[in-house]
This record gives structure tokens, sequence and C-alpha cells, in this order.
């Protein structure tokens, strides 16, 4: 039934307010900085400094004894860079690998599943240190957070074909396109002059969006960004080894709140096609109608997905026909086959060569077995090409010329950066989750590792340890290691216990059922070795585990997730 957008009567939320009230994204985050008794912001600054693409946060393995020692938490910034594509120099790579040394509480740096870095524990004093680097060497963290476009996802390594290399540069164009367009991040972290009076938001407006919004661009047959969890999504269509225009889907979301059925996980759903140069109008367009139409009543329901669910699909889709002055055609034949990435040496199209890495949870840092870090550091230093980040936390080491392979696969081999896995770990997924994540209800990257080998363990006593099993785990229902996309994908409930979720594809097309909740590590390994069993057995030819336990009905498929999530 066909539903039109209804301005909503309840009161806007208190980040409404904020925003409001923030003088385009400034409010008084100058002053905080001068404060010296805190390491912490202040009131609404709290939330206007993740418009620069920083978050307060403390680290939560210490709180309750920093709490008993009357001291304040042990507040630090997490910064997260702005990466379209996830494209980093060696130069600018060997500048944040000097900051996170030199300047961060854990020294390290954290890959995302959304094709850039992060950094934690950054002191207030050195917030602005941070920035100025950033942009002395092109990068900037503007609009990483909060509610605005995010850092613009698009299919890994541009120098695979031409076709990815115009990816690449539509990833760039969006992600400019829809920056904010306030000078308070420059005025704030790069001392320039103050010009309130040039401050418009053409398209995001004074309030921004009402909440965070995500975009990729993806070359079918390769779902390596995991588009099915993002708001707009720009699906290549190539004529003659060309983008002549996108398939456009729109909607998709992953998290939720344990218990409340108001809130589910939602794949992008197609709208029609669009001609290539039309790309930036449609993006407006849309980002437009969910400005104008998104939930700032309640924040829990204010993503696209669910302005979709209350005006309808075809609704919205009218109202982005209007607003551009394009009609969608129908959308064209495409289709997905693969995600993740390919680890291992690849030939590049101009002959050069590239290495991709896998990085466990995407965390670069020096342990007993493997050197990241520090071999990663020895390669940009002779290295004149490229670092790619890609959307499932890994990195490539791109443009290597024949000259400088046998050097760098020498350091790679000597730091432990290319390893034999298994493809269950190399397809694994975690979010940060403790300490440094506020939200976080369970252990994630930090139990993966292991809790991996226990898997390859199970696998190994079954014979199918060669096979793929998608596996995430997130520390929380908001699903940031996009669990709601995997084979089997845990979400934490409390220290220690789990939401087992069973059921999701290969290519990250449906979203997995929930098997057993609140269980213990324990208790989850005794339900995989159950399941691993009867799949090594029964299964039919090459089927996935996940498409086995839905045909074996060990959990209903969810087909509409709305209905079909939580009965
Ligand atoms: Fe996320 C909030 C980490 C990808 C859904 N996410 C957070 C915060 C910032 C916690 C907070 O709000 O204080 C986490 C910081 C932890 C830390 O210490 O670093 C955090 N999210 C991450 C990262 C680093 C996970 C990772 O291990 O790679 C990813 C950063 C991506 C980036 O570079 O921009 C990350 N987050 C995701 C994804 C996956 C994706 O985008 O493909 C999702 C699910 C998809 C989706 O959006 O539905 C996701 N994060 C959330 C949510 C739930 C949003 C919602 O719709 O309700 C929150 C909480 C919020 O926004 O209120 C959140
Ligand atoms: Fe934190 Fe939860 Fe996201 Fe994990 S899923 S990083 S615990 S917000």
């Amino acid at each position: 039934m066909k539903k039109n957008f209804k301005k909503s009567s309840l009161p806007l939320t208190k980040e409404e307010h904020i925003k409001n009230n923030s003088n385009y994204l400034r409010g008084t985050i100058v002053n905080d900085l001068k404060n010296e008794i805190t390491n912490g912001f202040s009131g609404d600054n709290f939330s206007l400094i993740r418009f620069h693409g920083m978050y307060q946060q403390d680290d939560r393995d210490i709180r309750v004894e920093r709490n008993e020692q009357k001291l304040e938490p042990r507040y630090a910034m997490m910064l997260r860079c702005r990466l379209p594509g996830g494209i980093i120099s060696s130069k600018q790579w060997l500048k944040i690998d000097s900051f996170a040394t030199n300047h961060t509480l854990y020294k390290t740096i954290r890959l995302t599943n959304r094709q850039t870095f992060q950094l934690h524990g950054i002191l207030k004093k050195n917030l602005k240190d941070i920035h100025q680097i950033l942009h002395k060497i092109g990068l900037d963290s503007l609009g990483t957070a909060n509610d605005v476009n995010r850092n613009v996802l698009c299919t890994s390594d541009p120098m695979e074909s031409i076709i990815h290399q115009e990816c690449y540069e539509w990833a760039c164009k969006i992600s400019n396109f829809l920056l904010p367009h306030t000078k308070a991040y420059a005025e704030i972290w790069l001392d320039q002059k103050k010009i309130f009076s040039t401050d418009h938001e053409p398209i995001l407006g004074k309030t921004y969006l009402p909440r965070k919004f995500k975009t990729t661009v993806v070359i079918p047959p390769h779902n390596d960004v995991d588009l099915y969890a993002n708001d707009m999504n720009f699906v290549a269509i190539i004529e003659k080894n060309k983008i002549v225009g996108f398939n456009v889907l729109i909607g998709g979301g992953l998290s939720i709140t344990h218990g409340n059925k108001e809130t589910w996980p939602f794949l992008a759903l197609e709208l029609g096609y669009i001609s290539v140069e039309k790309t930036l109008s449609i993006a407006e367009s849309i980002v437009a109608v969910q400005r104008d139409w998104g939930n700032r009543t309640n924040r829990k329901n204010a993503k696209t997905r669910y302005t979709i669910e209350n005006v309808g699909l075809n609704v919205f889709k009218k109202e982005v026909e209007k607003r551009s002055n394009i009609v969608f055609e129908a959308v064209r034949p495409y289709s997905f086959n693969t995600r993740g990435d390919k680890i291992g040496w690849k030939k590049d199209i101009n002959n050069n060569w590239s290495l991709t890495i896998f990085v466990q949870n995407g965390r670069i840092c020096d342990n007993n077995n493997q050197f990241l870090k520090s071999g990663l550091l020895k390669i940009a230093t002779i290295h004149n090409g490229n670092f790619r980040l890609t959307s499932n936390q890994n990195i490539i080491i791109s443009e290597i010329s024949n000259e400088n392979k046998t050097k760098i696969e020498k350091i790679a081999l000597s730091h432990g950066l290319i390893k034999k896995s298994t493809k269950l770990r190399e397809n694994s997924m975690a979010c940060v989750s403790f300490p440094t994540c506020p939200l976080a209800m369970a252990e994630a990257e930090r139990m993966l590792p292991l809790f991996i080998t226990k898997v390859e363990n199970i696998m190994l006593k079954y014979g199918v340890e060669k096979e793929i099993i998608i596996l995430r785990i997130s520390g929380c229902p908001n699903g940031c290691g996009r669990s709601l996309l995997a084979e089997i994908g845990l979400i934490g409930k409390s220290i220690g216990r789990y939401n087992l979720y069973i059921g999701g594809n290969r290519i990250g097309s449906r979203i997995p059922k929930i098997y057993k909740e609140n269980i213990t590590e324990k208790e989850i390994l005794v339900h995989l070795e159950f399941l691993i069993k009867n799949w090594s057995i029964y299964r039919k030819e090459n089927e996935d585990f996940g498409d086995f336990v839905i045909r074996k009905k060990i959990v209903k498929e969810v087909i509409n997730p709305i209905h079909d999530f939580w009965n």
C-alpha cells in the first residue's frame, strides 16, 4: 500500500538540537581544547567532534580501577581518516605510522572494514597535531563519523583494470560531492581564519542527515564491499570496457537492538538503472530525500531503511525522480558470486605487481609471531606505489615494480606478512569492541584469533578444513563486524555471552537467523561442531555451510527481514 511522507509530531531527538545549535559543527570545541583540567570534551562537543572524524573513548580495561582511584576515566580520542576507495601512498603511511608510534596510547593503526584506518588513544593535546599532519599530506577526517555520508567504499584495487580505476574515481567524486561544506574543520584544527558568513550546507542542510549514511561503488560479480549493508550503492554496468551506468540500490543496514522488534537488519533494494553522467544528481536527490524524510525523532529508526519502510520504496523512488528530474530505467542484468579479498600476489594492468596481505581484524601492530607494523613501515620506505585498504580490513601493496618485487617479498616474508592461513581465517572478521569501544557488550577482535583456531580444529576433524565459511563477530548488536551478513555470525550480549546466527550466504545477500541465544563460547563451539559435522556428511556437492543450514531447515530462511528476522 502506498504511504505518503508525513512529518512526525513527536519531539526531535537531543542530537537534532545539538546539530541545530552547533553553528555548523563548531560548538565550543575550541574552548574545550584549551581546558587542560580534563582530557575529555564536554556537553555537545562530545558529539560534535564526531562530525570532524573523532570519537571520545576511554580504556575500558582500566575503567573500574580508575574509578576506584577517583580518577577521571582514561579519556583519549579515536580518529578515523577519510580515505574514499582506501588509497594511501607509502609517503602518507610513513607519517601515519610515525604519529601512531609516538603519539597514541596503543601505538597501533587499525584498518577498518570501510577501507580506512583509525588511530586509537590520541590525547586531546595531540589532536591538532594529527589534523595538521593529515592536512600536510593531503588527508583529513572530515565526515567519517556521525550524521553524514561516511567513507565511500569501492571494489578494491584500481590497478586491476581500467574499470576498477573508474570505479575508484567515482568513489572519490561522490565522497567529495557529499562532504560537509562547513569551514569549522579548517578553523578548529587547521587554524584557518573564521569565515562564518560563508557557511551553507547545500546538500546536507543545517542539521545534516538524520543518521549516518553509507555509500558504495561496486563492480559485479565481486561483492567485496558488502553493498547490501549500505544506504546507497552504485553497481557498475560495463560496456566495451567502460562504466556506462549504474544500477542504484538503497536502504541497506545491519544494526539492531537486542529484543527490540522495531529494529531489523535490511538488504539494500533496487531503485533502477541510470547512465553514468547522472550519478551525482541521483546521489544528491537520494541524500536529500533521506535528509527531509528520515526520522529525526527516534535515532533507532532514522536510517534510510526505516524511511523506505515508512513511505514505501516506490514513493521514495518517485520523490528521487521528481527532485533530480531523472527517471530510473529498468535495472540492467548483474549478479554477484564472490566476496572477500584474494590474498597473495597478482599482476596489474601495467605489468606491475600487487601483494594483498591478510591482516587479522585489521590491527596493524607487532607481536611475537608477526611484525606487521614494522614490516609495512620498511616496505613503505622503499615502495614508490600506494597501499590500498580493503573493505575486509586487509591491505594491498600495489604498483610494485618488477625490480622492487624481490625486495618487498623478502621484507614481507621475514616480517611474517605472508603466511599460510585457512580460508576460514582469511574470510573472518571482527569489530574492534573492547577495550576502546564504549558500546561493547562482549569481546570481538581480541576473541577472534583463538576462536578461529578452535573452529579450524573442528573443520579439520570433519575433513572440511579447506572450505570457506564466512564467520564474523560483533561485540554488540550495532553489528560493525557485519555479522548479520555472515554464514556464522556472533553478536555480543554480555561479557562472555553471544547470540549465534547462522544461514547467511557466501556472497552476502542473505541475512542469517538466530540459532541460539545468550550462550558462552564453549556452548557455541558445541553447536558449531554439531552443525559442521552434519554439513560435512549431508551436504550436496559444493554446498556452502549457510545454504546447507537453510536447506536442512535448521533455521528458517530470512526472506523479508522485517517479518522473518525476529519470528
Ligand atoms: Fe561501527 C558505532 C567501529 C563499521 C554500525 N562503530 C561504532 C563506534 C564508533 C562506537 C561508538 O559509536 O562509540 C565503534 C568504534 C570502536 C572503536 O573503538 O574503534 C565502531 N564500525 C566500527 C569499525 C571500526 C569496525 C571495524 O572493526 O572495522 C568500522 C568503521 C567503519 C569506518 O571506517 O567508517 C565500523 N559500523 C560498521 C558497520 C559495517 C559497515 O559499515 O560496513 C556497521 C553496520 C552497518 C550499518 O551501518 O548498519 C556499523 N557502528 C554501527 C552502529 C549502528 C548504527 C545504526 O544504524 O544503528 C554504531 C552505533 C551508532 O551509530 O549509534 C556504530
Ligand atoms: Fe563497538 Fe558494537 Fe561496533 Fe563492535 S559492534 S565496534 S562493540 S559498536
